[in-house]
């Protein structure tokens, strides 16, 4: 493949709402992201994604958008922005926003005109459609949960919203939506920005005709993912896009892609795809339940390993994926991913060295960096997330109990990870002076970032190692651009794979399992060690090492030769 400026880049994921709150009044906000740019400069990223920040009702926590022009007063002003864009240069940062153009929030002006003047031009900015005989156009089920058709008030028409009622979604086919969208892209790029995670991207092309579907649920209703799956010709769009903004700008992009057709993966990430890359959902999709997440199952070792392996062999030469253990629509992947007997610091830094030293660009979620864990809720009530209350339904109308459908909202809310970041030992774990707009995690006096600071063999300073690692003029090559090559592949304790270039090879071994096993490289790869480059272990090897003893939670990463 091409090499591309942002191959070597290691990014970071901030959920704005709760990294860190400057004012007291609860909410985390620009100025908080402002005051600590020298820790994560210390961390040594050099992207930084920030979920929305605009301006909004927030009942989708701001990926619904009434002002894609603003900043939340929540978070702060424009100038803020704009100083934190600058701060973060002189950091060695570059700010990389959320782009939601699949829909708007129904406060949006476009839709309150719409809404006004349903005959007129701005009801072609979203989907209004004709019902049939008093009921919405078709059977289709939002994300949220019950009919993705919201009635225009004083017509017999629908508006469709795949999300929230509250977040109607944008009407593609219409051009003048495209072009307005394309100038309000443009004008961040202008500002200087590196580039968008782009949202919920694959929804934006829908089969028009709407057709009435076979339901998958006893709500009589079809999920509207079935309309993407039928869904053609999203290509026009997105190659559209791209030449109209990105790629005028060399900007970077990750797309929040899930249900893209399998032939269709060099179109969208290739070399000359319509993004720079896009997240690797597939350990996600493995925990998913088929109907929600009552009935999802637990990630399993060999399975999860799996799933990640065979990403990685089909991107290989072709794509260059994001890889991520965790972000804000998903559990903490320490809590997801690790068996029971591995989560502890050490599980973290193996799951954090795998998910760092893959092929392609890592994404670290706040917190990660310091094994932050799932947080459990003693009541439904204590979450505050559109999703998890219509999964706790779902859960309950499946006939769950309410004990079952609240330890299922523990074990996968999105809220798992949107808990207040842990700064240190302090009331609100530093987080603020004041009352979090939601609960903090009780561990947060054992997991923190200031008592991590002064431990050195901390998650927090094991990451930074790992980075530094990732950075290194030695190894940035073989990191960034090596074949990824998996062994050991059926083995159901490690996780071992090795990246070779030309001017080096490495290898990663972390053991998963509950017994101590030793590898040996000559037989799996005919090399020896060389170097030891990092490990959660004081154990040292010598060069000229054929085989590695690693005990449970041992990660190890080796050049060899
Ligand atoms: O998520 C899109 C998406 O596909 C979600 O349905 C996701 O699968 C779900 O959150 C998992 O429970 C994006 C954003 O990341 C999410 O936070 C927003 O709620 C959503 O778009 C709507 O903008
Ligand atoms: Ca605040």
């Amino acid at each position: 493949m091409k090499t591309k400026w942002w191959h070597d880049k290691v990014a970071y994921q901030i959920y704005p709402k709760s990294f860190k709150d400057s004012n007291g009044d609860g909410i985390g906000d620009l100025r908080g992201i402002i005051e600590k740019l020298d820790y994560l400069e210390s961390l040594g990223i050099d992207l930084l994604w920030l979920s929305p920040v605009y301006q909004s009702p927030f009942v989708d926590q701001g990926y619904d958008i009434s002002d894609y022009y603003k900043i939340a007063e929540e978070f702060g002003t424009m100038e803020e922005f704009d100083e934190l864009l600058e701060k973060a240069k002189e950091h060695h940062i570059q700010i990389v926003m959320d782009l939601v153009i699949n829909h708007c929030s129904d406060r949006h002006e476009w839709f309150q005109k719409a809404l006004k003047d349903p005959e007129g031009e701005y009801a072609d900015y979203f989907y209004f459609v004709k019902g049939k005989n008093g009921n919405p156009p078709n059977n289709y089920r939002s994300y949220f949960g019950g009919s993705a058709w919201e009635q225009v008030p004083g017509t017999d028409k629908y508006y469709l919203h795949m999300f929230a009622k509250e977040q109607p979604d944008l009407n593609w086919e219409n051009p003048r939506v495209r072009q307005e969208l394309f100038e309000m892209v443009n004008w961040w790029l202008d500002k200087g920005i590196a580039g968008f995670r782009i949202d919920a991207i694959i929804n934006i092309k829908k089969n028009l005709t709407f057709p009435d579907c076979e339901p998958d649920g006893p709500d009589g209703l079809r999920s509207c993912v079935h309309m993407v799956e039928e869904a053609e010709g999203i290509g026009e769009f997105l190659g559209e896009l791209k030449q109209e903004t990105f790629a005028k700008y060399d900007a970077f992009t990750v797309g929040e892609v899930f249900n893209m057709k399998e032939s269709e993966l060099e179109q969208f990430v290739g070399d000359d795809g319509y993004f720079s890359t896009m997240f690797d959902f597939a350990p996600h999709i493995l925990t998913e339940g088929e109907k929600g997440w009552y009935d999802a199952k637990e990630a399993e070792f060999t399975e999860w390993k799996k799933t990640i392996i065979d990403s990685q062999l089909r991107c290989q030469g072709k794509a260059f994926l994001a890889n991520i253990i965790e972000n804000h629509d998903e559990p903490r992947g320490a809590s997801r991913y690790l068996p029971e007997h591995a989560k502890t610091p050490d599980g973290a830094k193996m799951l954090g060295t795998i998910s760092l030293l893959l092929r392609g660009i890592p994404f670290i979620y706040q917190g990660q960096e310091i094994g932050m864990v799932n947080c459990r809720m003693s009541d439904v009530n204590e979450y505050d997330d559109i999703d998890t209350y219509h999964q706790y339904q779902a859960a309950l109308d499946a006939g769950c109990s309410k004990e079952e459908a609240l330890e299922a909202c523990c074990r996968h809310s999105r809220d798992n990870a949107r808990t207040p970041m842990q700064w240190d030992d302090s009331a609100s774990a530093g987080f603020t002076d004041g009352i979090p707009w939601i609960k903090v995690n009780e561990n947060y006096r054992e997991i923190n970032v200031a008592s991590q600071e002064k431990n050195p063999n901390s998650v927090l300073n094991y990451y930074r190692k790992l980075i530094r690692l990732k950075k290194d003029p030695k190894w940035r090559e073989v990191f960034a651009q090596g074949e990824f090559i998996p062994f050991l592949e059926k083995d159901e304790q490690i996780f071992a794979f090795a990246r070779r270039a030309e001017t080096a090879q490495v290898v990663v071994l972390a053991n998963f399992g509950i017994r101590e096993q030793t590898v040996d490289l000559m037989r799996e790869l005919g090399t020896v060690s060389e170097q030891m480059l990092l490990g959660n272990t004081e154990r040292k090897l010598e060069i000229g090492e054929t085989k590695v003893t690693l005990y449970p939670c041992d990660v190890v990463v080796l050049s060899v030769k």
